[in-house]
Order: structure tokens, then C-alpha cells, then sequence
């Protein structure tokens, strides 16, 4: 379905030159006086109380990191502190008109932003409802250490809530927000919007986009802010956040209510260094971080450059871009100027910088200066400024002491629990659907063309005589896992798809033929060529409550979305305690034809990663019921194809494809054939090279392998191979993986182990060699190959009468091969 967008060659090839609007650069110059009209005094003194309690907070941990103590209290903090004292008129000004409904993210640098949030949420919660969040989140834990004694208004509780919550949480307490997982660099706490803050500089960038569009899609309130640094803006993700974020199609193809930008501030607390390095001046070349907005799209982002040492200014500049986003004309980039008197960490000597510079900026301090102003303009007086100061003072010290009390707030007891950490790995719930209500689709699922195709396919490879049905007629793997897709897009409202040519195309291996007709843009559509993005953007979407199925084209280009894949999918449920939930099902397609960077199988790096399933059907069967067992689940699947089987038919299950929905539990192991003298373990695509070895041994030597589909990685359930090892004695491990450090190698350690008095030869790996794989023509070298099986079986496990083996399988081949690094 073409796209009707009329690309003109008599327009683009006309003469003409791109102009640009000029981007505002301070432009906010309103006295307090002036600004009294738009604020009550209370207002305005609130803005100072959040102010410094941020910066005595701060300062109490830059203390305790370099003196060892706070108002004379022993404390080591041995884990990290970035501190952002100097930057709190930039954090209270972002939050200061953000309700509940509005999320921030966050950076390594964020104890600012959460405190400036949550206290411009207490503000405007009423207290029933304050309470309800305080006596709810972990059942009420929290709450009670903190009511404990505790006599003054519910709003003061609250405040001593998000202040103890916070510390406790960078203390690494099991009392803390995020129960210890998360610590200083990833606190948050959700019910007052402050959502996941990144260690990984720049981590935000597309996490933030995936929240914006969960909040776009699914007509939820609120606008997200990232709050990432100026030396972020180097970042993969977040160029590809941005490029994902101002995508024309929003405004362009988007149809309904639902065209329109995303409803996202990327905010650039420039504080003019990352570490040690000046981004305007040595490590960038912007100059202006805001001047990166002008070259993004038409509405150059919106972009502004405002004053973050003045409350207001910042306050204003948050009001006046948020009604851009409520008119749909996001996204907006603000670029913050700010300063940290504090090191980049407590260990900083600040040897990059001069003193000159430091004394030049404090004269110009947000606290300060916006103190005096309080008085000049009698607002408030010193006496009743200093009363706000020893309240700060005097809450802070009391968080800090109970935080750091091991009876009122204990670490999570690794010794008497030692699998504690293991239990939050995984959410493991069922779920038909993230939220009640009707999905929009297009059309009926019996008038979508592609299903109607399907009906008419046979959903056995053979016919009664065992002779295969032609390609065309046979149900595929491709088929498969489109049915799951498609009947979870009818069931689940939330659910969406996107990767690079997921629309119109139908997939780039035609899996998605068919879903085009049937969802709207918003539920389906094409992402930049933005890997990290396209992963990173499902993280955000899912972590806010909706499920989301985002692909990655060829499995080698992974590599690209490392830090999604390796950092963010897997580790947010357990760094959130688990109150976050990761129902992501990232498609992989492993190549083949295309040569060394298109045909990798790289599930063995995704298996290493704590915090991922991963599986990898090779039977259309198995494709459609672990695909239904993924999108049932909500926890982070890479799920891997393989492009040179998505065409094979069923050869297994012989009562064919069912038509209904079934789930294959993830993890379980499927006994493809039985057979008495040799396991052979496979992994993917390789099954069909196995089963042609097992026929082969069969015939000439009298072999009878019995094949195991591993169908899993993580989970993985050893039980039915350790069973089938018993029988036979022996194991080969095979699969299209390089072998050097590969799952394979990880399974026969394990069988080893396990089923050691069993085996009468060692456990066997037959991988894909440990080089670059070659072209198409050449592959065979590469891959495993029935004859390779053969071989290993011959040399390794049990000698073959008359068999001459042609590839090196001894002791003496690999170790050469190792010495030599291949
Ligand atoms: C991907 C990554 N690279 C490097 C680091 C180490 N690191 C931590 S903070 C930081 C500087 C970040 O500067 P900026 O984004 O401007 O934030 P700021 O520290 O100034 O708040 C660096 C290099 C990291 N945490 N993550
Ligand atoms: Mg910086």
C-alpha cells in the first residue's frame, strides 16, 4: 500500500536555499516584580525552598564523600555520588510545572531533578491522595518508617517521604525507593513522575521517546522531559532518540487525532562539561547546544537556549513549551545553562578547570542571588527565610540519620537470602492485555487478505504420503509467527510495532504482510534506521505500561543497539525492585546470503546478558506458540528467525499448525525425533542439518540419533536433555553460533556437569567456525554441515566403521586452531 506521498522531481530539483529561524538565546528578562503578577508569594518561596533543600541535601553527601562525615555523623558512602550543587534553579524551574501525569528521566546526575519533581508533585496532590501513594508503594514500608513519630501536616510527611526514599535509595537500602537495586545514578520513583534516571550518559535519549510516544499512542496525559547532559548530546541514542522523535510521519502519514508531534522535551542541563571536558570550546563543536535543534526538522525543535541560574527564567521557558506540546507540535529542546560547583564526582579535583572561572560563577549562584531578590522585593524576610533554612537543615539531617540506621533502614540480606537478587530478575506474569479497552484496527481479522491467504495453506509440510506439499502451498515459519502478531494486535490495545521497513514492505522477509491493512500508523509503522532507537524506544514504552514488538533487520546489526539491548532492556525490572514491567518482544532476523556483516548468529551474547529471554524457534509450530508465549509475558524476549528457514513448513508436528492460539512455554526443550545412541542438541536453524546427519547415520552406520530442538536459551530447562544423555550416553551441541564462547559451549559444561556418570564420551560443540563469514556461495565452510556433525561424531564421541572424516575434529586440530586464535 503505497504511501501517496508524491515525491516531485520538478520541486526537489528546483533552485532554492534552506533558511533557518533564529534560535532565542536568553531571551527571558522579566524582573521579580514583574513576575509577581504570575505568582503568589508562597510560590515564590517555595521555589527557594526547593532550592536549597536540593543543594543541602547535595552537600550533605559531598560531605560525607569527602570528609567521611555530616554535622559531626560518621557515615562511608562508598558508592557513587554526582552531585549537582549549583544546578538547583535549573532542576526546581524544569519541574516546577510538571504535575503527576508528567514524567521526567533522568541522568547519573539526577538527585536534583528527583527531589525538584517529587516536591512540585507534593504540591499538587491532595493529601488523601498522598497518602494513598505514601501507604501503597511497597505496602506501605516506606510510609511507616517515615510516619513513625512523625506529627505535622501530610504535605511535610510527603516531603520527608521523597527525601528519605531517595537517600535510602542511593544508600543502597532495602528501604530505599527502588529497595537498593537501583542506587545513587538510576533512583526514581514513579507515583510522582520521576521515572528511570541513566547511568549510561545519554541512556535517556531514546528511553524518554519511547514514553512520549506510550503517552501519544495510547492518549494518556502528560508531556515527558529527558534531562540529559550537554556532553550527552555526543551520544548514539540521542541522536537517534531525536531522529525518531521528529520523524515527518507523525505529522504527515499520522492520521486523526492522532497526527501530531510527541509530547517531549529533550532538556539540556548544560553545565558546559562532561568530566573534564568543555563541550563548547574542546568536545563538541555546537557552540550552543541549542543551535543542534535548528538542522532536526522543520520547527527546529522548537530549540531555545534559557537561563538555568534563574528559576524563572527556566519556569517560563517550561510554560511556554509546554503548550507547544499540547498543541502537538513537539518535540522541543531546551538547552539549560547551568553550572556544578561540585566536582563531576566527589574524587574531582577539578583540574581542568580554573578557580577564576569557579568564583566567576558562584557569584552568579541561583540561590543566592534569588534569595536577595526575595527580600529586595519584600516577598519574604530574613527571618523567615532563616526558618525555611533550619527546617532544610533539620530534615535532612533526620533523613540522613535514619538512612543510615541499619535497624530503621537495613541492606537487602544477601546472607540469609542469597538468590534475593535473582528473584527480581523477571516479572513472569501473563497477561492477555496491558490495559482493558477496544484495539483500533482496521478491518476485521477474517477480511485481512494474509490471513485469507493462510486458510488456504497446508499446515503440514506433507501430504498423506509423506510427499512434501510445494512451497507455496506449505505453512511457513513466516506464517507462524505472523498469526501470534496479528491476534495479539486484535487482543491487546496497547501493543504496537515498529523497525525499519515494518509497514509498507511488510517486514523486510515478509513476515508482516498483511498487518499494513489492518493497523493504523500508530499502531504499526516504519522507524528510522536507528537500531539503538528502535530498541531503546521500546524500553520506554514498555517501562510506562504498554507492550510493543520492535525488529532489528539482520541480527549483526545488534551491534548498534548494544547499550539498549546489553543495559537498559534487561536491567530496569530489577533495578526497579520490580515495579516496572518489560513486556518487549525485540524480533532478531539472522541473515544469511549477505556475507560477513549479515549473517551472524549472535545469540550467544544475547544469552550472556542477566535479564533477557531469548529463544529461537526453528519449526513454524514452535514460532507461533513461543511467539504467543512471548507477547503473553512481560518480561524482555530477543526473539530470533532465521532468514534462511522463515519459508520451511512443518515437518514436525504432525497434526500440523494449530489455528487457534497455544503457547509454548519458554524454556522448554522439544524432542524432535527419538533415537537410542547419540543426543544431538540444537540450537536454530541448524535442526535441519541435523536431522539430514541423523539420516545419514542411520542409514550407513546403523546410528539412531535422537535430536533435541533447544527452541530456548534463557530460560533453559537441562531436565529432558539430561534424560535423553542418560539414555544415550553421549551429545553433540550444535548450532550456526561462532563456537569461541558461545551458549553451546555454556550447555556442555552444564551436561557435563550434570549428567557426568552418565557419559561415555565428551560433550561435543560443533559450531560456525570462528572467523568472518564468507559469501553465500562460500558458507558452507562457515556454517555447520551434516558431514561436520558426522566428523565430530567420528573423531569425538564414538568411531564410525570406515569412516574416513574429512574436517579436523581432534585434540591436535584445536589446539592449533586456538594457538592461532581461530
Ligand atoms: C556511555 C557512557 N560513557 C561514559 C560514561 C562516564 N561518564 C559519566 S558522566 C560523564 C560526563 C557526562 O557529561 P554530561 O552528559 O554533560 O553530564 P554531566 O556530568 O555534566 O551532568 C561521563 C563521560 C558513562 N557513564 N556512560
Ligand atoms: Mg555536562
Amino acid at each position: 500500500m503505497p504511501k501517496n506521498q508524491f515525491i516531485d522531481p520538478d520541486k526537489i530539483r528546483r533552485k532554492g536555499e534552506i533558511t533557518f529561524q533564529p534560535v532565542p538565546v536568553n531571551q527571558y528578562s522579566k524582573s521579580l516584580k514583574e513576575e509577581r503578577k504570575n505568582f503568589n508569594d508562597e510560590d515564590l518561596v517555595r521555589i527557594y525552598h526547593d532550592m536549597l533543600l536540593i543543594r543541602e541535601f547535595e552537600s550533605m553527601l559531598n560531605l560525607i564523600k569527602t570528609t567521611g562525615e555530616y554535622q559531626g555523623i560518621a557515615y562511608n558512602h562508598p558508592g557513587p555520588a554526582h552531585l549537582s550543587i549549583g544546578q538547583e534553579a535549573a532542576a526546581v524551574g524544569m519541574a516546577y510545572n510538571l504535575g503527576t501525569d508528567d514524567y521526567i528521566f533522568g541522568s547519573h546526575r539526577s538527585h536534583g531533578e528527583i527531589l525538584a519533581k517529587g516536591l512540585s508533585a507534593i504540591h499538587g496532590i491532595d493529601d488523601k491522595s498522598l497518602e494513598d501513594i505514601m501507604k501503597s508503594y511497597f505496602n506501605g514500608s516506606i510510609y511507616d518508617i517515615v510516619a513513625k513519630s512523625y506529627e505535622g501536616s501530610i504535605k511535610g510527611l510527603a516531603k520527608k517521604f521523597l527525601v528519605y526514599g531517595t537517600l535510602a535509595e542511593i544508600f543502597a537500602r532495602a528501604t530505599g525507593f527502588n529497595k537498593g537495586f537501583g542506587g545513587s545514578m538510576h533512583a526514581f520513583f514513579i507515583p510522582f513522575g520521576v521515572y528511570p534516571n541513566n547511568a549510561i550518559v545519554g541512556g535517556s535519549g531514546d528511553i524518554s521517546v519511547g514514553a512520549a510516544l506510550y503517552k501519544k499512542v495510547n492518549r494518556k496525559k502528560g508531556i515527558v522531559v529527558a534531562n540529559i547532559g550537554d556532553a550527552s548530546m555526543a551520544c548514539g541514542p540521542v541522536w537517534e532518540g531525536i531522529s525518531f522523535a521528529t520523524m515527518d510521519q507523525f505529522v504527515e502519514l499520522w492520521e486523526g487525532d492522532m497526527k501530531g508531534g510527541l509530547p517531549l522535551i529533550i532538556n539540556i542541563m548544560n553545565n558546559h562539561y562532561g568530566m573534564g571536558g568543555q563541550t563548547s570550546g574542546e568536545t563538541m563543536g555546537y557552540g550552543y547546544a541549542a543551535r543542534i535543534g535548528a538542522g532536526v526538522n522543520r520547527d527546529q525543535m522548537h530549540a531555545e537556549r534559557i537561563d538555568g541560574m534563574n528559576p524563572l527564567a527556566v519556569i517560563d521557558a517550561f510554560k511556554r513549551k509546554i503548550k507547544v506540546l499540547e498543541q502537538k507540535r513537539g518535540p522541543v529542546l531546551i538547552d539549560t545553562i547551568t553550572y556544578r560547583y561540585s566536582g563531576h564526582s566527589p574524587s574531582d579535583a577539578s583540574s581542568y578547570r580554573s578557580k577564576e572561572e569557579m568564583d566567576a560563577w558562584h557569584k552568579h549562584d541561583c540561590i543566592h542571588n534569588y534569595r536577595s531578590d526575595l527580600i529586595n522585593n519584600n516577598i519574604t524576610d530574613e527571618n523567615s527565610l532563616r526558618l525555611i533554612d533550619s527546617e532544610v537543615n533539620e530534615l535532612v539531617l533526620e533523613t540522613f540519620k535514619m538512612a543510615i540506621d541499619n535497624k530503621i533502614s537495613p541492606r537487602m540480606d544477601v546472607d540469609n537470602e542469597p538468590d534475593i537478587i535473582g528473584e527480581v530478575m523477571y516479572s513472569d506474569s501473563s497477561v492477555d492485555a496491558m490495559e482493558e479497552g477496544d484495539p483500533e484496527v482496521l478491518i476485521p481479522l477474517k477480511d485481512n487478505p494474509r490471513v485469507q491467504q493462510i486458510a488456504r495453506k497446508e499446515r503440514y509440510a506433507f501430504d498423506k504420503n509423506g510427499k512434501p506439499f510445494s512451497k507455496m502451498k506449505q505453512y511457513q515459519l513466516r506464517d507462524g509467527i505472523f498469526e501470534a502478531v496479528i491476534d495479539r494486535f486484535y487482543k491487546d490495545p496497547t501493543l504496537i510495532a515498529f523497525g525499519e521497513e515494518n509497514r509498507d514492505w511488510g517486514g523486510a522477509f515478509a513476515v508482516y504482510r498483511g498487518l499494513t491493512e489492518a493497523l493504523p500508523y500508530n499502531r504499526l509503522f516504519n522507524s528510522p534506521i536507528s537500531e539503538g532507537a528502535i530498541a531503546g524506544v521500546a524500553v520506554g514504552y514498555a517501562m510506562c505500561g504498554g507492550r510493543v514488538i520492535p525488529e532489528i533487520m539482520y541480527c549483526d546489526f545488534l551491534g548498534r543497539s548494544g547499550d539498549e539491548v546489553f543495559n537498559q532492556l534487561p536491567k530496569w525490572q530489577a533495578m526497579s525492585g520490580k515495579i516496572l514491567k518489560m513486556p518487549v518482544v525485540l524480533r532478531v532476523s539472522v541473515g544469511s546470503k549477505y556475507g560477513a556483516q549479515h549473517s551472524q548468529d549472535w545469540t550467544s551474547l544475547v544469552a550472556h546478558i542477566p535479564g533477557l529471554k531469548v529463544v529461537f524457534p526453528a519449526s513454524p509450530y514452535d514460532a507461533k506458540g513461543l511467539m504467543n508465549a512471548a507477547l503473553q509475558g512481560t518480561d524482555p524476549v530477543v526473539f530470533f528467525e532465521s532468514q534462511r528457514i522463515y519459508d520451511i513448513g512443518e515437518q514436525f508436528h504432525n497434526e500440523g499448525v494449530p489455528e487457534g492460539y497455544y503457547e509454548i512455554p519458554l524454556g522448554e526443550p522439544d524432542i524432535k525425533r527419538e533415537g537410542s545412541d547419540i543426543t544431538v542438541l540444537s540450537i536454530g536453524a541448524t535442526l535441519y542439518r541435523v536431522v539430514e546427519a541423523a539420516d545419514i547415520l542411520q542409514e550407513r552406520y546403523n546410528i539412531s540419533i535422537e535430536i533435541i530442538d533447544a527452541r530456548s536459551l534463557v530460560p533453559f530447562n537441562y531436565e529432558p536433555v539430561i534424560a535423553s544423555v542418560r539414555k544415550t550416553g553421549r551429545i553433540l551441541i550444535t548450532g550456526d553460533a561462532s563456537e569461541r564462547g558461545s551458549f553451546m559451549n555454556d550447555m556442555a559444561r552444564n551436561i557435563t556437569q550434570m549428567a557426568f556418570d552418565h557419559l561415555d564420551a565428551p560433550a561435543v560443540v560443533v559450531g560456525s567456525r570462528n572467523w568472518i563469514t564468507p559469501a553465500y556461495e562460500l558458507e558452507d565452510a562457515f556454517f555447520p554441515q551434516p558431514d561436520w556433525i558426522i566428523d565430530a561424531i567420528h573423531t569425538c564421541i564414538l568411531p564410525l566403521e570406515g569412516h574416513n572424516a574429512k574436517h579436523d575434529f581432534s585434540d591436535n586440530g584445536n589446539i592449533t586452531r586456538a594457538k592461532r586464535g581461530l
